[in-house]
């Protein structure tokens, strides 16, 4: 369940929790089944590769894992869960064999916070679930707490200012770029004071969920970052991967079609200034100040728009045929 999309009573009912068992045997997994399945869902996985096919269309709770897969697919699947952002707090509970000291710890090694011992003992199984689940529950609502805003539902400041110094360091260490993307409303003041506060909170959830709805790889996030702005982080992305997402972005808010009378667009519109980590050329000011004073360019050009001064990066396998900067309406 990701951070986001927590309900406030998840802590109290576990039992549409979901439990991926990932065994090479089909009778291992049969065995957990009998014994877990009447109170929670049980998903099933025979190699590393299928769980995190799994992983894709469903986020587990808890992952029951052999720790007799092998090493090169148990680590896949362990790093998998640690990377995907909202797949932070799955707790990795390792089944294994016999009380070896090696596959202690290779346990701790793959990032389990558990493990049980085959044959297995059903009441130590389900006690064991449930209360790895109740840990990942109260920590998932302390998170949501603290990282969470509480009226757009999308990640805080605090998450950001942390996140974003994690992926910096990353994509400096692995020369592989990060986007950065600056949003804001426009003539947000005075859709409030037209149509009412209420209705300016309204239109402020809905967009940061068009601006979730618009990020299409697990790793992108939103946060807002202020009032009615909001920025985008997006992995793995160059800016012209930015510059795509940034227009996606701007065209669902406009289509989306929020009436805003005192607007010159006439509905609820956004501006949008793009950088990213590796390719500005601007050493004076971080990313996040850059993709900031491009917002302010896109307000100067008439807002409803995405602004990057595209030759101000550099690259040499930049496309030629790319404009300098992305301006539509
Ligand atoms: P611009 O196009 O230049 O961005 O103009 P603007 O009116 O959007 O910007 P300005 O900075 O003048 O005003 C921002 C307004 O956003 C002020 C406030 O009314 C509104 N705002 C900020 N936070 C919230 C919020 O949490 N809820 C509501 N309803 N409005 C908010
Ligand atoms: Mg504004």
């Amino acid at each position: 369940m990701p951070l986001s999309q927590l309900n406030d009573n998840a802590e109290l009912d576990l039992s549409q929790s979901k439990i991926l068992v990932v065994d090479d045997q089909p009778i291992n997994i049969q065995t957990i089944y009998n014994i877990l399945s009447e109170e929670y869902v049980v998903l099933a996985a025979t190699s590393g590769e299928e769980a995190i096919e799994v992983l894709k269309d469903n986020l587990p709770d808890l992952i029951l894992l052999d720790v007799f897969l092998p090493n090169k697919a148990r680590n896949e699947l362990c790093q998998c869960v640690k990377q995907r952002l909202e797949l932070g707090n799955i707790p990795i509970i390792f089944v294994i064999s016999m009380h070896q000291p090696e596959e202690e710890d290779a346990c701790w090694q793959g990032g389990g916070i558990d493990f049980i011992t085959k044959p297995i003992s059903p009441l130590t199984l389900k006690n064991r679930v449930k209360s790895h689940l109740t840990l990942k529950f109260q920590t998932d609502m302390l998170q949501k707490l603290v990282f969470i805003d509480g009226l757009t539902g999308v990640f805080n400041r605090r998450y950001f200012d942390i996140h974003l110094n994690k992926q910096e360091n990353k994509s400096i260490r692995c020369r592989n770029d990060t986007a950065i993307l600056m949003i804001d409303i426009d003539y947000f003041k005075l859709f409030n004071d037209h149509y009412s506060h209420i209705k300016g909170d309204e239109a402020l959830k809905t967009v940061a969920e068009l601006i979730r709805s618009a990020l299409l790889r697990p790793l992108d996030f939103v946060c807002r970052y202020g009032g009615e702005e909001f920025v985008v982080v997006l992995p793995d992305t160059n800016i012209f991967g930015a510059l795509k997402v940034a227009e996606r972005i701007r065209k669902s808010i406009y289509n989306k079609k929020i009436v805003h009378v005192c607007s010159p667009h006439h509905f609820v519109t956004v501006s949008i200034g793009a950088s990213t980590f590796l390719e500005s050329i601007d050493e004076k000011h971080h990313p996040v100040e850059e993709a900031d004073r491009y917002l302010y360019e896109a307000k100067k050009a008439g807002r409803n728009q995405v602004y990057c001064p595209v030759e101000h990066f550099y690259k040499t396998s930049r496309k030629q045929d790319e404009t300098n900067t992305i301006k539509s309406i």
